[in-house]
């Protein structure tokens, strides 16, 4: 018996429509259920929304390029916004050293050496967070908490921190279309992207962090000395914002999952499952584009050469073919081969970091607090790419 391919199904979708952006989940699953491959006539792109297609893609570099930018824009036609990352937006071979220096800067041994430190400044930050039953989770915690932390680890100067969540809000921002959250970032970024520039520079980073590292790969030769300040400047980009929504993300699971934060109470030792079951659940980083290297087939429907594909890692993430009961924020489950890391290649290389961040809170939150229940409706804050809470009030029951 044969089976016909079934006629490519084209929607007139916009991923990226506030509306979508505030609550993307019905979409999702309207893309997930239409078919493997989804055409998307808005932006004529590609759509990948199950998880099988989604994780066989990510895995597969060869067919699908990002050194052609990971946003909507495509590099063969279009100029970037900034130069491109060596790492998010290069293929191998060119990927490769970039990434073998940043994977050991950022891998398990070095956080080794920063884990007690952060664990006391959680203890110290929750500490006096929670000396007020009622805060906002977004500010007091999930912003403040890798602000604390992150630039010191990178070696970066105190002035001029308050650009790091913006200019990451924006670079996000700039892998969907030129829509109104990317024209009002527009106007900062000459000086968003002039004071990241200048941070990249040795002379402007301290003698022991992340940044210095860095330069010392170029030092021994690993990488070139003008590739150094580039990787420094992913640090910046993907380093801040992702972990910010992602702290958001988890905090949020809690507050309205009760019973799961008292199994947390119960096994502290939950405290990174929790964070990965989170990133799973909201899924920070929704979407990332590739780009088709040739004709690709899928499920018997051709993507053309050159074509954008979108990736929704988000609906991936709650794909019901792969997990069960998707919706649920459940610490029992393993949440493991989630794609909201991304998968292969490319994937985060900075996850060691994050995992230590949100365990350092999760730790430091459990040790102290009974309950934590939303004091009134969170407030989402729209990206482009990114899931994220603006605003999270709470009110805290210590133990
Ligand atoms: C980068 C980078 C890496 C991952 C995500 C990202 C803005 C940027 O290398 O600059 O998002």
């Amino acid at each position: 018996m044969t089976t016909m391919p079934s006629a490519l199904v084209s929607l007139d979708i916009d991923p990226f429509a506030a509306g979508v952006l505030q609550d993307p989940l019905p979409m999702q699953a309207e893309l997930r259920e239409a078919g493997p491959v989804v055409h998307l006539s808005r932006h004529d792109v590609y759509a990948l929304a199950r998880y099988e297609h989604v994780h066989a893609a990510l895995t597969d570099w060869q067919s699908f390029q990002s050194g052609a930018g990971v946003g909507l824009a495509n590099f063969r036609y279009e100029k970037p916004w900034r130069p491109p990352s060596l790492l998010l937006e290069a293929d191998p071979p060119r990927h490769d050293a970039p990434r073998a220096v940043l994977s050991k800067v950022l891998g398990p041994r070095a956080l080794r050496r920063l884990r007690d430190a952060w664990f006391a400044d959680a203890g110290e930050l929750v500490e006096q967070v929670v000396a007020e039953p009622s805060f906002d989770a977004v500010t007091a915690l999930a912003q403040a908490f890798p602000l604390r932390v992150f630039p010191d680890a990178v070696g970066l100067r105190q002035e001029g921190r308050e650009n790091l969540l913006p200019y990451g809000d924006h670079a996000f921002n700039a892998f969907g279309p030129p829509n109104e959250l990317v024209a009002k970032g527009v106007p900062r970024v000459p000086e968003l992207s002039g004071w990241v520039g200048a941070q990249c520079a040795r002379e402007n980073l301290s003698a022991d962090g992340f940044g210095a590292q860095i330069w010392a790969a170029a030092d021994r030769g690993d990488i070139t000395h003008d590739q150094a300040p580039l990787i420094v400047r992913s640090l910046l980009t993907a380093g801040v914002d992702t972990t910010v929504h992602a702290l958001g993300a988890v905090l949020y699971a809690f507050a309205a999952n009760p019973g799961q934060w008292e199994r947390l109470r119960a096994d502290p030792g939950l405290a990174r499952v929790a964070f990965d079951e989170a990133v799973r659940w909201e899924s920070p980083v929704q979407t990332f584009f590739r780009t088709a290297t040739g004709d690709i087939d899928i499920a018997g429907t051709t993507i053309p050469d050159g074509k954008k594909i979108l990736m929704f890692l988000g609906a991936a993430n709650r794909d019901p073919r792969r997990w069960n009961a998707p919706d649920a924020f459940d610490l029992t489950r393993d949440p493991s081969a989630h794609v909201g890391f991304g998968m292969g290649l490319h994937q985060c290389v900075g996850q060691h970091v994050a995992r230590l961040e949100a365990e350092a809170v999760l730790t430091a939150l459990a040790a102290r607090v009974e309950r934590i229940e939303l004091a009134e409706q969170p407030e989402r804050h729209l990206n482009n790419t990114l899931r994220a809470w603006a605003s999270m009030p709470v009110h805290v029951h210590r133990a």
